[in-house]
């Protein structure tokens, strides 16, 4: 007796936590629906010239037209309804098998439009386009254009959603008929409204050019014209960049760039355009070039066995061929294969290893 209580308590906890019981009320319900209703479409034209060897002979034709409303015919496109991964899909034609056979028999001549006669009126799943909602009403704008064609209804053509809009971008309010910041009316009346961009120079504005600003947006500001201009943000005096930084002006706005490497500071792109010339590199016509540490007359690397390599900003001591780095001195290597080999990848001089003071 305990037994069967268990068994019994967890079929209906198994019952109870199936999606099938909720499948009816699913979000996915009505565009399983359509998606059916749509396979169903497909189905019938696939098999519309079914059975029929394309001849002419009257029992040819008793054959096709005894085909195209028989039983045979239906359980193929009942077949191909729905991904065998489907879930929802499979179970909606499952649960209703009959009614599709119902329709197939005795309701498609009368009731040619399955989506209205099977996910709209019989299943009740959807609802007409234009209409939301448990008892399907209209949306807000009206069936024939809900939101005025400008967004889009919650829950349109199915048994969910409360039928307000979702404005589409550059129109706003509960009926989509007013223009968002940035845009302007270009046509208006009582239930039609296009809303068109501003000029890039304003916030909010009355016609398309930057003549027509009510407001300018930051970035741009008005002239004794009324116009609204760039504001030139680079020509101040003081740079709003950072020391090693030049500023480059855009319409609307600025940005700061990186100056050269050979740069402490700069008025534009390239060592050509330093104020002023990092270490390592000195002013030559015109620019800052870098510094060639191993031509100096007063000699930068003063081990003995050991060779100057120039980099840009910097130098690099480094042991001679045939020499090793041992304890601050370069000794002589031993000379095995190994390290032969080693001496060869040594060679390399990686900007990485760079001297970073000089
Ligand atoms: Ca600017």
């Amino acid at each position: 007796m305990q037994f069967v209580n268990i068994v019994t308590l967890l079929t209906l906890a198994v019952v109870l936590h199936s999606p099938c019981l909720f499948a009816g009320d699913s979000k996915t319900s009505c565009p399983t629906c359509r998606t059916i209703v749509d396979n169903f479409v497909k189905g019938l034209d696939k098999t519309a010239k079914k059975n029929f060897g394309g001849g002419n002979t009257a029992w040819e034709e008793r054959a096709l037209s005894k085909y195209e409303t028989s039983e045979i015919r239906l359980v193929e496109i009942l077949e191909n309804l729905c991904d065998s991964s489907s879930f929802e899909c499979n179970h909606m034609v499952e649960e209703h098998e009959e009614q599709f056979e119902n329709w197939w028999f005795k309701k498609k001549d009368t009731y040619p439009d399955l989506l209205k006669w099977f996910c709209i009126d019989n299943i009740e799943v959807c609802c007409p386009r234009g209409t939301f909602g448990p008892d399907c009403n209209a949306c807000v704008g009206g069936s024939e254009r809900p939101c005025h064609n400008n967004g889009d209804c919650d829950g349109d053509g199915t048994r969910r959603g409360d039928g307000k809009c979702r404005c589409n971008k550059g129109y706003k309010g509960d009926f989509c008929l007013e223009c968002d910041d940035g845009y302007f009316n270009k046509e208006r009346n009582d239930t039609f409204s296009l809303c068109t961009e501003c000029h890039e120079s304003c916030q909010t504005c009355s016609g398309p050019t930057n003549k027509d600003c009510n407001e300018c947006k930051s970035g741009w500001v008005q002239d004794d014209e009324k116009s609204c201009n760039d504001i030139d943000e680079c020509a101040n005096e003081t740079s709003p960049c950072k020391e090693n930084q030049y500023c480059h002006n855009k319409e609307g706005s600025f940005s700061c760039k990186a100056c050269d490497a050979a740069c402490t500071s700069c008025t534009g792109e390239g060592p050509e355009k330093c104020t002023g010339c990092s270490s390592g590199y000195t002013e030559e016509d015109g620019k800052c070039t870098d510094i060639n540490e191993c031509s100096l007359p007063d000699k930068s690397c003063l081990r003995v066995n050991e060779d100057c390599v120039n980099s840009k900003g910097s130098f690099k001591c480094v042991c001679s061929q045939g020499f090793e780095d041992k304890d601050g001195a370069c000794i002589q290597t031993e000379e095995t294969e190994e390290n032969m080999e080693d001496e060869d990848s040594s060679e390399t001089v990686s900007p990485d290893n760079v001297h970073e003071d000089l």
